[in-house]
């Protein structure tokens, strides 16, 4: 028998994206949200958060891939990486990928997202053990508060700006971000969809340029995701987002699915509306 229940994401009411489920493989309430793992037909494995996608095994490339290849690649010799977030783990998977990283910490406030990912999302969250990796639970709010001078690279993988990750959209906590970088740091944040989140991208657009002297939206699919077109900002002192160690990038795109030097110059042109919405918000400063 075909089984034809569908999960659907809801965008304000107004539109939705549907999956055809094939089973619910887990399902649970941690202390910060609800969790669960279902097994579709078109994504295979995909991670909800409070009923939001945050993860697909099919589609997960796109999105791990530019929070990480484009920030480190813009640094010349990354060692030490702070992740925010990122408990179901492919952006530790894409970040050990770089020679030059020594250190990762992952800062991520629900451990109930981690064994989660470790147990049903095993391509994703494969590289949680290796020796690189410190896994630290707290919210990253805290977590950064004194750190100074400390990463090479923030990458801030974080959820939407719902429910436990408010505190990570603020002029507070991205100014925080700031002291915590090293001479050369770079961070990259996601920053949700310039179509389908136009006013969460626009307030976080605006907050950044507040913040941080260099301030560069990227743009690429990520197709279970409201708008299926999503946004990632690097920010930095002064480096700008170009390939500053181009055998890495070689290297990189050779076993990349999406990541190429091409597409490393590409993912930094802004559409012509995406200008007028960050402007209308910088209006506002
Ligand atoms: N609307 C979905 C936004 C999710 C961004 N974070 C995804 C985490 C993947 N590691």
């Amino acid at each position: 028998m075909v089984l034809d229940v569908w999960f659907t994401e809801k965008h304000e009411d107004m539109q939705g994206f549907s999956l055809r489920v094939n089973g619910i493989l887990y399902s649970g309430q941690s202390k910060f949200q609800k969790i669960d793992v279902i097994d579709t037909e078109a994504f295979g494995r995909v991670l909800l958060l409070d009923g939001l996608v945050m993860t697909t095994e099919k589609d997960e490339f796109f999105y791990h891939e530019m929070i990480s290849h484009i920030p480190l690649l813009a640094h010349p010799d990354p060692e030490k990486v702070l992740i925010v977030g990122g408990g179901d783990g492919g952006t530790i998977r894409e970040v050990l990928r770089h020679p030059s990283v020594k250190e990762i910490i992952l800062c991520e406030i629900d451990s109930d997202v981690i064994d989660v990912s470790r147990q049903y999302l095993p391509s994703i969250a494969c590289k949680m053990d290796d020796p690189r990796v410190k896994i630290h639970i707290e919210d990253a709010v805290e977590y950064i508060k004194d750190k100074k001078n400390c990463f090479d690279a923030v990458l801030i993988d974080s959820t939407d700006p719902l429910g436990p990750g408010v505190g990570l959209f603020t002029e507070e906590f991205y100014t925080n971000v700031r002291n915590s970088l090293r001479e050369n740091g770079v961070m990259s944040a996601q920053t949700e969809s310039p179509i389908a989140c136009q006013k969460e991208f626009k307030l976080i657009n605006l907050l950044l340029n507040k913040v941080f002297p260099v301030v560069k939206p990227y743009f690429a699919p990520v197709p279970t995701y409201p708008g299926a077109y999503w946004s990632w900002t690097f920010c930095s002192e002064s480096l700008q987002p170009v390939i500053n160690n181009e055998k890495s990038a070689a290297d990189l795109e050779k076993d990349s699915k999406y990541y190429n030097r091409e597409i490393h110059k590409a993912v930094f042109a802004v559409p012509n509306y995406v200008k007028q919405l960050i402007a209308s918000g910088e209006a506002v400063k």
